[in-house]
């Protein structure tokens, strides 16, 4: 059975947030953080705040700005974090409704409707809800008959979700299956950590999965593998979750929101991201040379241009690994699924590429792929 990502969507928010506009709401909200405990400081008993700085985040992430599902309340100091009112049981979700939309681009770029999807899968790096699944919502929203399930991967969930796609349209438990990627994550973001306040945008992307023989669209990519790897690792972390009222914890205190240690995941996940792209392709009898595009994880530019060095000895041109994080940050799994989606309609019949994603958990996926 042969099986094809037929079809790509994306929902890019209608807001954004440059560098300078976040630089200088941090840095208003640590003058009047370090003026009201400025007693504390000056006794030692408290670190002052330090300023962040927009020359620091583009040469550190390469990031210039982030879309944003909503403005309001990121950039007011008494607050620093976005503002979601809550919507009641009988309307759509925010998540399901930016999922809605990358769902839409999707089947429409593949040439489908919902009656030709059997599942729906929706993995991301945090669900607004833990049920009725977004999945299912998108399902009845969108009129798809079948199933639906949530699944999260952090990081990787975009790729381990087309993995379960790959293997549903093969084994011929579904026909076609659409894999939605709702990444609304700025809720967990820490607007007032200048080590991270930076790093994430708002996004959805939407690909269509589905069997070579039923596919009418104009750019099919077919799967010849999947690849992927776990390994336990706390250097990227959120503890809130459910269980978090049963703890009487605080919403806000920094380990419930998203937290990492960037130097050691740097430095551990670019030769394990490394290492397993040369041995995916290598399954295939290919060498990195042979590869026409890398659509990576948009996580830190430097980390893509030390991975795709280390892959081909010499630097990738912006043709041959394409980095959007300028204009969208790190979008957790979406990101190298916003790369193919602005970057594939130039490739030729039988071009290969590869998808991959690496960071929390650790995880890292791969999908090689061939233009048809
Ligand atoms: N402005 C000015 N200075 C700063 C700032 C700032 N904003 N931030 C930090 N600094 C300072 C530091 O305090 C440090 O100062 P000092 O030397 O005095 O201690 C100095 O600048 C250097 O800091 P770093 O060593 O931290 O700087 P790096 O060059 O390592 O860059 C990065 C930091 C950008 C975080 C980098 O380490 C990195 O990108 N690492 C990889 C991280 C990564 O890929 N993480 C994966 C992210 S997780 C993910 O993709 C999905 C997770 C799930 C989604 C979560 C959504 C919320």
């Amino acid at each position: 059975q042969t099986v094809v990502i037929s079809g790509s969507g994306l929902w890019t928010p209608p807001y954004s947030i440059s560098n300078e506009e976040l630089v200088s709401a941090y840095n208003a909200w640590a003058d009047q953080y370090n003026q009201e405990h400025q007693q504390a400081i000056e006794a030692g008993s408290m670190e002052a705040k330090p300023y962040s700085s927009a020359e620091f985040i583009e040469k550190a992430s390469g990031i210039k700005s982030r879309y944003i599902y909503s403005r309001e309340g990121v950039l007011d100091i008494q607050r620093m974090y976005p503002s979601f009112p809550e919507r009641a049981d009988d309307e759509i979700s925010q998540q399901a409704e930016i999922a809605i939309a990358a769902a839409k681009a999707a089947l429409q770029a593949a040439n489908k409707q919902a009656a030709d999807i059997d599942a729906v899968i929706v993995s991301c790096a945090y669900t607004q809800r833990a049920y009725p699944a977004i999945a299912i919502e998108v399902q009845e929203a969108l009129g798809i008959e079948g199933f639906g399930f949530d699944m999260l991967v952090a990081c990787s969930a975009a790729t381990f979700g087309l993995h379960r796609a790959y293997e549903m349209v093969k084994a011929g438990t579904a026909r076609a299956v659409l894999v939605i990627n709702p990444e609304l994550v700025s809720p967990q973001i820490n607007y007032t950590d200048r080590d991270s306040h930076f790093i994430f945008g708002d996004v959805a992307t939407a690909k269509v999965v589905e069997r070579a023989e039923t596919a009418t669209s104009e750019h099919q990519f077919e799967i010849l593998s999947t690849k992927a790897v776990t390994k336990f690792s706390n250097n990227i972390r959120s503890n809130f979750g459910f269980m978090s009222r049963a703890q009487d914890v605080d919403p806000f205190a920094i380990d419930k929101l998203f937290h990492q240690n960037g130097r050691s995941v740097f430095k551990e996940v670019c030769p394990m991201a490394a290492a397993h792209l040369e041995s995916h392709v290598a399954q295939h009898g290919l060498s990195a040379a042979e590869v026409r595009r890398w659509w990576l994880h948009q996580a830190n530019i430097n980390m893509n241009l030390l991975i795709a060095k280390k892959l081909l000895g010499r630097d990738a041109s912006a043709d041959e690994a394409p980095i959007v994080l300028d204009r969208y940050a790190n979008t957790a799994s979406a990101g190298s699924m916003i790369a193919f989606n602005l970057h594939h309609q130039d490739m030729q019949a039988g071009d290969i590429g590869v998808l991959c994603s690496f960071g929390a958990g650790y995880s890292i996926g791969s999908l090689v792929v061939r233009k048809r």
